[in-house]
């Protein structure tokens, strides 16, 4: 049976954002880089790349898979957690994007077991990781409506740019 939840578009800075989870497009190493996981970290501050840091140090020795998700504190960011999850790099060869839903997929089951009720996320691997804006808003939207679990009860997608808004709002009206 699929789960009710509304779904939002909004447009800008994820790091502005309140909600109970924010999701974070990160890298395997956890420590941090450019786009939305180096806004995290400079808005969320030092808390977060210590937690970041003692997953290295105990579960996630050689840093987290693709497709996987795991949550920290989210410092000082407007929000309870934050879920850290590495997007597939776009390939034009290699289908990829059961791995790009898994990110939507596992963010979704991490913040319903912190007990959250409203989750935003970024246009996971639309960036540095190249994955076309229009596909990925596909993958997105299509995962969300499938994977969303009680108690979460809003799915806020944060575009940064225009074009990323506009490719989610034909995905969403599709
Ligand atoms: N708020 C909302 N969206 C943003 C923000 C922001 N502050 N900043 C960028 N975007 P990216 P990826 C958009 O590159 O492709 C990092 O170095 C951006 O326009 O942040 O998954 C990690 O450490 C794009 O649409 O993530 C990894 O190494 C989308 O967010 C790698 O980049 C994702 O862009 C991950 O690459």
């Amino acid at each position: 049976m699929t789960t009710r939840a509304t779904i939002t578009l909004v447009r800008g800075d994820i790091t502005e954002q309140y909600a109970d989870v924010l999701v974070n497009a990160a890298n395997s190493s956890l420590l941090g880089g450019g786009g939305v996981d180096g806004a995290i970290h400079r808005c969320g501050g030092p808390e977060i790349l210590a937690a970041c840091r003692g997953l290295r140090a105990s579960r996630y020795g050689k840093g987290l898979a693709t497709g996987q998700a795991v949550a920290t504190t989210a410092g000082r960011l407007h929000a309870e957690h934050v879920v850290h999850t590495v997007g597939p790099v776009w390939s034009g060869t290699e289908d990829r994007s059961a791995l790009l839903a898994s990110c939507y997929r596992e963010s979704l089951r991490v913040a319903s077991a912190l007990g959250a009720r409203t989750v935003a996320f970024p246009a996971i691997s639309t960036g540095i990781y190249g994955w076309p804006l229009d596909d990925g808003a596909r993958i997105a939207v299509r995962t969300v409506r499938e994977a969303v679990l009680p108690p979460v009860t809003e799915v806020r997608f944060v575009l940064l740019g225009e074009e990323a808004y506009a490719h989610f709002e034909e995905a969403l009206t599709a």
